[in-house]
């Protein structure tokens, strides 16, 4: 299940996930040997979507990995349609034994056409490589467990003569309440003259025939629309019907502003009372499955959160319709992790071609979300440098030139030295006090002279969030002292700081590091995770199972201390 409702309901869609034909191939050698044509007879089986990492004894196996499947076709159709909905690292897509897609990057879509395929049988193999590198996205030092595999749904599509290839929508709010909304119709085939009828919530809001050409745009309008908001969910969905396929998406009107009192929703400052989330599970890897994200979207309300930074890259669409029918907001993000992001990756022009492209597949595959209402560049990068501001001119182009509906935002770390500040539309502070270094009261004297800084640059008023804060506490380690790594400890960091940052008139929101405990790399030696107890990034308000500590409990009775009126 990619999604919490229907995306077609004439068209058919059948899902490959189940056992695939898998091997590894750590020595690289499947590529001279054909593979994609004589599949070993050597490969057992791995389900599809999940991480390798989470079988036995492939934990550590990072490199590449082989998988196949077959289809069978009949005459009733001749083209089909493969959408892979994430595969991490660089993969191959190989349909009978010929290369039918490239792509680099692990979370977002890989689409594929198929022509004149005749009835049959036919091989679809997948060679995939997790193994990160000096200009991979990420970056080959990372925070966070990188696992290997198809880990997300695989769809087969047959497709009539004429079809619908996708659907962008975009609407204007007028003052009189109407939703004025213009539906684009990408189309494949000889269109020309076919029906095509667009409903909205099942009613039909437009009726005629396509002129063809590849693209059918059509406008209309919503009368007293019903506006989507932080907690008060309206959704719409549009169905495109042409001649015999379909295509269905949803959205909710609303708008997305920033001024000087933060983040504005339908023209209303929003305190955002967040949590960083990894799309992670020591059993399930990146592979998540649906029903587990319906426990997080509980335990998130539960807490009281109305925000959830996608930390640190694009999550699954079925989570972002959850969030979209609970009205609880999202940050989505490229996963630019810059902690040890050295300059010359920085400056290196395929990272930076392979994050632009990155950033237009996930705005492609997410602009429809409402909760969705700010992109994150990148984290943590060296915003003390030039390099950056270059990087981030082009980043922000190419967000630009994709959505300009919704404001951009990164995160930093050298809040009192960074020359990216005037690029972006709002900024998140990544800080540690009380763990890596100083005391947790000094982020008053930090926020102080950050301020004064802002002000100083000219940029008074630009909406600043804490964008992460907290401490490592181990689930079960409790005593009578708050010593570092204990559950007392970790809560007592994170009341001390979000007061502070309550009280903190000018910052507009924060987000707790993180949701829950995290795998992290045992394969880094880099000394920052070598404090990470049993593996894990031990700063989750929950553990790796998503059962409450401490600090969950504290943050709950601040975010409802804060949720409250004042
Ligand atoms: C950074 C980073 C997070 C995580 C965190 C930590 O701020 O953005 O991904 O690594 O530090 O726990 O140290």
């Amino acid at each position: 299940m990619m999604r919490t409702f229907r995306t077609h309901y004439i068209r058919k869609t059948q899902l490959l996930d189940g056992p695939w034909d898998f091997l590894v191939d750590p020595e690289d050698v499947g590529r001279r040997e054909g593979w994609e044509r004589r599949f070993p007879e050597t490969a057992g089986k791995l389900y599809v979507p999940a991480c390798w990492n989470n079988e036995l004894g492939l934990f550590e196996y990072e490199g590449v990995a082989w998988y196949r499947t077959t289809v069978h076709t009949d005459e009733s159709a001749s083209d089909y349609r493969l959408v892979f909905h994430a595969i991490l690292g660089a993969a191959s897509v190989y349909v009978d034994g010929e290369l039918a897609a490239e792509h680099d990057g692990g979370f977002t879509p890989i689409e594929v056409y198929l022509e004149n395929v005749p009835a049959g049988p036919h091989d679809i193999v997948v060679r995939t490589d997790s193994s990160l590198g000096e200009d991979t996205l990420p970056y080959k030092i990372v925070d966070w467990y990188h696992y290997g595999g198809i880990t997300r749904s695989v769809e087969w599509q047959p497709l009539p003569s004429v079809s619908i290839a996708g659907m962008k929508l975009t609407y204007a709010l007028g003052d009189d309440g109407a939703a004025a909304v213009r539906c684009e119709v990408a189309t494949r085939g000889e269109a020309a003259g076919a029906p095509l009828r667009v409903e909205l919530d099942g009613e039909p809001v437009w009726t005629g025939v396509a002129a063809g050409g590849g693209l059918e745009t059509i406008e209309f309008a919503v009368p007293n629309a019903r506006l989507w908001n932080v907690g008060a969910p309206e959704l719409y969905t549009v169905r495109a019907v042409l001649a015999a396929d379909d295509w269905i998406d949803r959205i909710g009107f609303r708008t997305v502003a920033t001024g000087p009192e933060g983040l504005l929703v339908n023209g209303a400052p929003v305190y955002l009372l967040g949590v960083n989330r990894h799309e992670e599970h020591p059993d399930w890897g990146f592979a998540m499955p649906p029903k587990l994200m319906h426990k997080e979207l509980d335990i998130l309300k539960t807490l009281g959160c109305n925000a959830v930074r996608g930390s640190h890259y694009p999550q699954s669409p079925y989570w972002l319709d959850l969030l979209d029918e609970n009205g609880l907001l999202y940050w989505g993000e490229i996963p630019i992790w810059g902690a040890h992001l050295p300059l010359e990756a920085t400056a290196s022009p395929v990272m930076a071609d392979r994050a632009a492209a990155m950033l237009r597949e996930m705005i492609r595959r997410d602009r429809h979300h409402p909760c969705v209402v700010m992109w994150g560049i990148h984290n943590e990068i060296d915003t003390r440098s030039e390099i950056a501001c270059k990087l981030s001119e082009r980043l922000i182009e190419a967000v630009r030139s994709e959505d300009r509906t919704r404001p951009i935002i990164y995160a930093t770390m050298h809040p009192e030295e960074d020359i990216v500040l005037p690029l972006a539309d709002l900024v998140g502070i990544n800080k540690y006090y009380g763990w890596y270094g100083g005391n947790v009261e000094d982020f008053e004297g930090m926020l102080e002279r950050f301020f004064r800084r802002l002000e100083t640059l000219g940029l008074a008023g630009k909406p600043v969030f804490m964008s992460e804060f907290g401490a490592a506490g181990v689930f079960g380690e409790t005593g009578w002292e708050p010593r570092i790594f204990s559950e007392e400890y970790q809560a007592d960091v994170l009341e001390k700081a979000l007061r502070i940052f309550r009280a903190e008139k000018r910052i507009s929101g924060t987000f707790v590091w993180q949701f829950a405990d995290i795998r992290v790399n045992t394969r880094n030696h880099h000394i920052q995770f070598r404090d990470r107890a049993r593996s894990f990034n031990n700063k989750g308000l929950v553990n790796e199972y998503r059962k409450p500590k401490t600090a969950f409990r504290t943050v709950q009775r601040l975010y409802r201390e804060f949720a409250r009126p004042t």
